[in-house]
Order: C-alpha cells, then structure tokens, then sequence
C-alpha cells in the first residue's frame, strides 16, 4: 500500500535462538524450536523475524562471536533445520532476517586461527595488529568487556584489536579481501532466501587512522569513537552497491555511538546505506553503564521526538523498547508489580506500535515477562557482568552491593531467561536443564495461559498489529508530540492526508483529567488497553484517564 517497500510496514519479533524453545532436551532453543512456534508467532500477528546468531560459535558472547559464517551453530541443528524453518516461514507469508556480526569474528574463525600464525601470513591483515608501546598496549582504547582492547598473542608478540571480548578480535575493513569476504557472506544467505539483516555494531566498522589515544572524556564512552571511524560510510555504499542494492532486503543498523545528529547518514535513503538504525537513546535513557539512574516521561517523549525528526522525510526509523541487551521492557518502563504489570505492558505495546517506525518486539514481551529476581553474581552468565565484576569489584572500585543492585535492573540476562510457554517445569521451554534459569513467575505469566484469554496482555500486542496494518495513518502519517512537558500523560497524534488519530497514555497509577488543545475533538476509540470505564463520547474534547490507560481515538 503508498507504494512503500515491505519494511517499512513490517512487524519485525526479535527470537533470541538459545532461550525460545528447545526441542531436544539439551537445555538450549534450536531451530527446530523456532519452526515448532511459527503458527504462535502467524496468529500473534508478526510478519517478519529477526534470529539472533544462528552460525557456529565457540558462545563466548552467545553467538556474537562467529567461527564460521556459512554454518549453523550446532547447539541450533544443522543447515536442514534451516532451509526447513525458512521454508516454513514462507510458506505461513513470514519473513527472515538474520544478524550479520562482522565488526568482529570468533578468534576460532579460521581467518584469525591463520591470521595469528605469523607475521606474513596471508591472513594477517585480515584483523588489526600492532607493535605494543612503551612495555604495553599500543593504545588505551578499553574493551566493552573489560580491560585493554588490545591482547598479546605469544606467536608474534604483537597486540590484536578487540573492541569486545578478547575472544571476539576486530577484523580489518581496511582490507579489501576482508569486505568481499563480507560480501559473499551476505550474498550467500541472501541467495538462501533470508530477506535482509540486523548488523551488529556496524557503526564500528572503520578504525581511526593511526588509532591515537582516548581522550579522559572519551574513556567513559568510546563508541562515540569507535562509531566515527574515516571510512564507515564509504565502506556502506560499496556494500550497498555490491551486494544490497541487487536484492529487496531490510537493513537495521545497530548504532551504538550514533548520535541524532549523524543518524541521517545511515538512513537518507538517497545515500543508499542502510534502510533504518537502532538509536540508543531511548532504551538508554537511564543508563550510565551498568548504573541506573533516574528517567522521566518529557525525556521519553523527548527522545521519541528527536528520532522522529532524524527519520525526516527521506529516511525511516525502528521502534523498539527492549532486545537481548536490555532489561524487560515491563520492568524496565512500566511497574512488574502484579497489580501493574499487565495494563502498563499493554500501554507501553500501544506507545511501541504506534510510532512511525518499523516496531521491533523481542520475545516475551508479548506476555509482559519482566526482570530476573537475581541474587548473587553466581545468578549471571554474561561475558559483559564477568569483565566489570573484575574491572569495578574485584579492582575495590565499587562495592559488590553497589554493583549487584544496579546489576538487578539494567543487566542484559534479565531479558535471556528462556521463554515462558507454559506452566509446565521450566516454563514448557526444555524437559531438561535450562542453560539460563527459568523465571520462577513462569506459573503465573506464559503464554499458554494468555493466547486464549481475550484480554491478555498477547492479544492486546495482536490487536495493535491488526490495527496498525488496517491504518496507514499509524504507520506513514507525521507525528506531532501535544504535550512534550506534560510528566503524566503521553500524547501525540498521528496524521496522514484527512486522517487523524490521537493516542493517549497515562504513565502514572492514578486517575488523570486530560483536556485536548484547542480545536481537538473525539470522533471515535479505536482501541483501548482495558483500563476504561466509560466509553468517552463523540465531540469529546477531554478525557478521564485511567492508570496506565492507553488509548488510541480517531478525530
Ligand atoms: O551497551 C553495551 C556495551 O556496554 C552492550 O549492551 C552491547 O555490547 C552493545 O550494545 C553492542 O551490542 C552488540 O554487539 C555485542 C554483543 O555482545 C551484543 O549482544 C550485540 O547486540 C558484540 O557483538
Ligand atoms: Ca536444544
């Protein structure tokens, strides 16, 4: 419809393979998990996937470190199980995107196996090494997981460049075999029949030249270096020409370090980059680190307002309020309290889905899955947690109390708990033992007990995306903030043509009298998240809003 290109209509649902579904017992999701679930997904209203690393991996990162990108993991089955739940997927209408990790390999790939070999092997510069300086690292750039980001390999005595894990060692774009190997990658699923890919820190691609030092300011936060290297553009284009440009597929940038600012250079669409990015600034609003601090709703609003403005009107943006990197969205931007938890995921599904934006769930969050009751520092499984364990508590920089308590709100396992399908041991994820505990509120919140239930938090998600395809207003029209100071309510209209519809969210637990500005009147309620009493009136130019209402009318 409007001529636009699939994605931009899309529903995309991120899967994180290792915690959907396991099929044999292993304690680990696979594939074939995945082809077991696609009727739960079709019927929930999804038409697009995003799968996180499927691709063999020694899992120092869970996945995020390929040792070779032309096979599936084996944890995950094999390439059978694959062209099986492709196959699958296009048979129900459904489309797939993959993760391309190609900031980085595994140090198993064999590039670096070959690479690290000697100083003139061919493979050599296929990664960045460099002499060490005065006894030490050839610079001070840290690593995301702790320490240096550079290791001293024994074979040669030079240092290698890893902007995460050690094990994760950063290929060298600079060399024209590496992007071409890049390129017959993409073009190899791609031929597979995968329709695009999510590219993992892509902004991180082109190095500084001469990599000099980190200034102090730049120490706390180096992606915002990290994410300005000279040639990362260039380098977009040629993939774009070589490779994007000859298929129909979507492209997501990860844009860890991009600013609103620069964001147009990755999405104008007349650059021919990439189609959209995920900005940080939302999902991050309350972040230093692994701190948490303090967020409030004109910030939110704010920060929706700008990554609108940076889409403008040759570029397209995502929507998303959690990923496997991030706490649950519940937990995280509603209240997981018992009584909360289901009206405040619905309002904040509302807010999600009705952005001009190709909205991008992550997995339980169609059932209001919320935080981990962690413990102690053995609860955790992330590289992440182990690298700032030993940089800020074991180093007696920050207390183990102080650490842990933030750690409980803002850690990346909260959302890699396994998937909650049923009140059955384990949540029905696995017969066997779960590689990451299952949340113990399984009994209460899975999805067998929400799918039938018309008012359940699942069939609130599955209205929205019913809604949203039957209203081109909520995907393409302009998006006008009404109130971008008010700390309560969230409200904004969505216009296209002589369409227009108001969404009202009230992001408190009380009852709260909203007076539409001048002019604004109610023709009718499209969709509300069961918080009504009372249906408002035709001509209506105020609302009593409920706690945690959200609403979407028609004017
Ligand atoms: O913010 C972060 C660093 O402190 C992390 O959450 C994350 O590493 C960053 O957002 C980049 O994420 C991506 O690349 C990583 C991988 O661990 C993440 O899972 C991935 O989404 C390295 O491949
Ligand atoms: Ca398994």
């Amino acid at each position: 419809s409007h001529g636009a290109p699939w994605w931009k209509e899309a529903v995309v649902y991120q899967i994180y393979p290792r915690s959907f579904n396991d099929t044999n017992g292993d304690g680990i999701g696979d594939l074939n998990g995945i082809t077991a679930k696609l009727d739960y997904l079709k019927t929930l209203g999804v038409d697009t996937i995003w799968l996180s690393p499927h691709f063999d991996s020694p899992n120092a990162d869970n996945g995020y470190d390929i040792r070779d990108y032309r096979k599936v993991m084996s944890e995950f089955g094999n390439m059978d199980d694959f062209d099986r739940m492709l196959a699958e997927m296009k048979r129900r209408g459904m489309r797939l995107i993959i993760d391309l990790v190609v900031n980085h390999s595994s140090d198993e790939h064999q590039w670096f196996v070959e690479s690290r070999k000697s100083k003139d092997n061919p493979y050599r510069d296929y990664y960045i090494w460099r002499d060490g300086k005065n006894g030490g690292a050839p610079n001070n750039y840290p690593s995301f997981f702790g320490g240096s980001a550079w290791e001293k390999d024994e074979a040669t005595g030079q240092y290698y460049l890893h902007y995460f894990a050690k094990k994760q060692p950063d290929l060298n774009w600079e060399n024209p075999k590496v992007r071409n190997e890049v390129y017959d990658v993409m073009r190899f699923w791609l031929d597979k029949g995968v329709s695009g890919f999510r590219m993992d820190v892509i902004p991180f691609i082109s190095k500084q030249d001469g990599l000099p030092d980190l200034s102090p300011e730049n120490l706390a936060h180096p992606e915002f270096v990290y994410a300005n290297g000279p040639r990362v553009h260039q380098y977009l284009q040629e993939m774009n020409r070589e490779v994007l440009s000859h298929y129909d597929a979507l492209t997501v940038g990860e844009a860890f370090g991009i600013t609103f600012e620069q964001a147009p250079l990755f999405t104008d669409a007349r650059r021919r980059e990439l189609d959209m990015i995920f900005h940080f600034d939302l999902v991050r609003l309350d972040r230093d680190g692994w701190r948490k601090k303090d967020w409030t709703l004109p910030e939110l609003k704010a920060a929706y307002a700008q990554i609108d403005r940076t889409g403008g009107s040759h570029g397209w943006n995502t929507s998303f309020l959690t990923n496997h990197d991030n706490p649950r969205t519940v937990s995280h931007f509603g209240d997981d309290s018992p009584k909360w938890r289901a009206i405040s995921a619905k309002a904040l599904a509302t807010m999600m889905l009705t952005q001009r934006a190709t909205p991008f769930l992550y997995q339980g969050d169609e059932l209001g899955m919320t935080n981990y009751p962690f413990r102690g520092i053995e609860d955790y499984d992330d590289v992440e947690v182990k690298g700032q364990w030993h940089d800020f508590v074991e180093s007696g920089k920050v207390s183990a109390e102080e650490y842990l308590s933030h750690l409980r709100q803002t850690s990346r396992d909260n959302a890699r708990t396994p998937m909650q399908w049923s009140a059955a041991a384990n949540g029905g994820f696995t017969t066997g033992k779960p590689w990451l505990a299952v949340n113990p509120n399984y009994v209460q919140i899975n999805a067998a007990s929400q799918v039938d239930e018309s008012g359940s938090i699942y069939n609130h998600y599955r209205r929205l995306m019913e809604v949203r395809r039957q209203t081109p207003a909520l995907i393409h029209g302009e998006f006008r903030d009404l109130d971008p100071t008010n700390p309560k309510v969230f409200a904004y209209t969505r216009t296209l043509d002589d369409k227009r519809y108001l969404v009202l969210i009230n992001f408190t637990h009380e009852t709260v009298a909203y007076d539409l500005p001048e002019g604004l009147k109610i023709a009718t309620t499209l969709l509300d998240n069961g918080a009504v009493q009372q249906q408002v009136l035709p001509g209506a130019t105020g609302v009593s809003l409920q706690p945690w209402q959200a609403t979407i009318y028609e004017l």
